[in-house]
């Protein structure tokens, strides 16, 4: 198949995934092209069959806000046109999907077909989303898309709670390739690296906004390290990030934090780390736990939205109510209190992971684009 792959090509985690699925369907043979405003992050590999058509948004003095769906839109008629494209697959609500929308009848009114799936990630619905702003556009993007997929059950079933959607929305999670998580020798030079003295080594991912609650990841920190010899590996950056640095300050814990700032391949240090802690106030999925998990890491998280459907508590690590540090910090503990615990809780992740990887995930994706292109 011939596939466009519209996303946002940050460091967040739809982007990630976009990324991914576009990699896993070029090397299984299909022709992928990414139209994004900017190479995205996950996109460092050389593949015949993968292009990237950058969507420029210039400058122009007269609009103080750059129509950026309009130059998108304009895109997709463009490569659609000319590269010939099967479908489009479009990661996020707004305006990935709208967007979608337009093309889609530009083009039918040039005689062109091209069906569009949208994907849900999460704050598209419930952050994004409940701005009733957007609810309208939303509404009918998603209603008038081809095939819309959610990446997990709670996600599928916040969108049917906030917005009136009349048509099927399938779940299909996100996924890790395990493949990338063959740890090697060096993870142990590196763990040795970074807690010298064998201290318990625990570790958050993330862009560092409120959403995340990255206040109560040093605040867990602070509870286990005052009972274990402990450190913390703090990888991303955002808006969080300085009052993160002041809150070790306070606390006296900056000598057993580690800021890594924004970390392309974070496989090793989460490969090199006891657990992973993702607090976060709401979360449709929680690919970094994923992530974690595939890396062998044990995740100490809140039990909010998707994260349930990713996390087994008792398994893969423990779930806690959102803002109870005082649990996350006891189950952190848990876990860590001796080898043959921790090991068990390794496992326990690794296998749970292995569940959402690509090799299950990709045949759902392609049947799913079969289904639309007839
Ligand atoms: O949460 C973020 O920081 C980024 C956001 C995004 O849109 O990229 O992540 C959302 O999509 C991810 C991929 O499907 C999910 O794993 C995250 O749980 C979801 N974030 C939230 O729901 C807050």
């Amino acid at each position: 198949m011939n596939i466009g792959i519209v996303c946002y090509p940050t460091f967040g985690g739809s982007g990630v995934v976009a990324t991914e699925l576009g990699k896993a369907l070029a090397a299984k043979g299909h022709k992928v092209h990414f139209i994004t405003y900017q190479q995205p992050v996950r996109l460092d590999i050389f593949s015949e069959n993968i292009f990237y058509h950058e969507v420029k948004v210039s400058d122009y003095p007269l609009f103080d806000y750059q129509p950026y769906e309009l130059v998108l839109t304009s895109k997709l008629v463009d490569v659609v046109k000319f590269e010939k494209l099967d479908l489009l697959h479009v990661h996020y609500a707004i305006p990935h999907a709208s967007a979608a929308y337009m093309a889609q009848h530009i083009l039918k009114s040039e005689g062109i077909n091209i069906p569009f799936v949208t994907t849900l990630h999460g704050t598209d619905i419930t952050l994004v989303g409940k701005d009733s702003s957007f609810a309208p556009v939303i509404t009918f993007a998603i209603n008038e898309s081809n095939a819309v997929t959610a990446v997990s059950e709670s996600l599928k079933q916040d969108t049917l709670e906030h917005f009136n959607i009349k048509r099927d929305i399938e779940v299909i999670p996100n996924f890790i390739c395990l493949d990338h998580y063959n740890s090697n020798g060096s993870i142990s030079e590196l763990k040795q690296s970074l807690a010298p003295n064998n201290e318990s080594l625990l570790v958050h991912v993330s862009n560092f906004r409120k959403v995340k609650r990255t206040e109560d990841v040093i605040k867990i920190f602070d509870l286990v390290r005052k009972q274990i010899p402990a450190k913390l590996l703090m990888v991303g950056d955002g808006p969080e990030r300085h009052h993160l640095e002041e809150l070790c300050r306070e606390l006296d814990t900056c000598h057993l934090v580690k800021f890594l700032g924004k970390v392309k391949d974070t496989e090793r240090i989460l490969a090199a780390s006891d657990l992973f802690i993702l607090p976060s106030e709401s979360e449709s999925f929680g690919l970094a736990a994923l992530e974690a998990m595939a890396a062998k890491t044990p995740v100490i998280s809140t039990n909010t939205g998707g994260i349930p459907e990713v996390n087994k508590n008792g398994i893969s690590g423990y779930l806690s109510n959102v803002g109870d540090v005082n649990s996350m910090a006891q189950n952190a503990l848990k876990i860590l209190s001796d080898d043959a615990t921790l090991e068990k809780f390794k496992k326990g992740a690794y296998q749970q992971a292995k569940k959402f990887d690509i090799n299950n995930i990709l045949p759902l994706y392609e049947k799913l684009y079969e289904r639309i292109i007839s």
